[in-house]
């Protein structure tokens, strides 16, 4: 009896090394995503906690601009749900691309009506900002001097796994679901410290509502090397599209561990 309660940890062991994790963490500067640290208020999102540890958490103080919590959104866990109108969450101000670098990871579902939505930047009346919105089925990057459009990249109303590396000054990759599908040069400038803001641009005239399912945002303030990028890409391809990475080899030895311990206890009855 004591070796099958061995076995069955060593088992329930083995399929949690195969959990999604999120490996690489180095630089992470803001870290949102919808099955954790989500407050509601009232049927309304008020907190949406940073789980990088920076404790840049995004809120919204104005009910009537609060999103929805959607549960059962994405492959049986949450989304933050914005309604295209006014909703928008704001994190408290910081460096973005510092030296000109970084990564970004967002994985999102757009509803096209008609109109831009923005879903991830800096977007302000004033200042060097970044945006990343979409026009119906059209991404586009604002750089602060013009936009860049990335055609045809974005289906309508399905969830997809959007990553851009700023490798350069003046470069940036774009990926959708881990494949890579163009680069565009930007220009050359340091975003100022701000807020960034989820959903809509909250202090901008042009408001801009995203009508749409955001479910996770990774920001990392360098540019992460090809095979980090894929370790997230893996990550979030796991969790959310139930992509199976390559089983990492504490996995592998557990399984044959417990195989092996069944199999002996097995024999000794005999
Ligand atoms: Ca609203």
């Amino acid at each position: 009896m004591r070796k099958w309660k061995v076995l069955f940890f060593l088992l329930i062991y083995s399929f949690s090394c195969w959990a999604a994790t999120l490996s690489v963490q180095n630089n992470l500067q803001l870290w949102l995503k919808a099955d954790a640290g989500v407050t509601v208020t009232g049927g309304y999102v008020s907190n949406w906690a940073d789980q990088s540890g920076n404790g840049r958490n995004a809120s919204q103080s104005d009910t009537s601009k609060r999103p929805v919590l959607a549960s059962n959104a994405i492959n049986g866990l949450a989304a933050i749900r914005f309604d295209g109108s006014n909703d928008g969450l704001l994190t408290s101000a910081f460096q973005t691309f510092p030296n000109k670098r970084g990564t970004m990871f967002i994985v999102a579902k757009a509803a096209f009506d008609g109109t831009t939505g923005h879903m991830v930047g800096t977007y302000y009346n004033s200042g060097i900002t970044w945006q990343f919105y979409h026009n119906q089925d059209t991404l586009l990057y604002w750089d602060s001097v013009s936009a860049d459009t990335i055609s045809g990249s974005i289906v309508n109303s399905e969830f997809k796994t959007y990553s851009i590396v700023r490798d350069s000054n003046t470069n940036i990759n774009f990926y959708r679901n881990g494949e890579f599908q163009t680069n565009f040069a930007i220009a050359d400038n340091q975003p100022d410290v701000k807020a960034v803001n989820i959903g809509s641009n909250i202090n901008h005239s042009n408001l801009e509502a995203f009508h749409g399912d955001i479910a996770e945002i990774l920001l990392y303030g360098s540019n992460l090397s090809e095979s980090e990028r894929i370790s997230v890409e893996q990550y979030l391809g796991e969790k959310y599209f139930n992509i199976s990475p390559v089983p990492e080899p504490c996995s592998v030895l557990l399984v044959f561990f417990s195989i092996f311990i069944f199999i002996s206890s097995n024999l000794q009855r005999k």
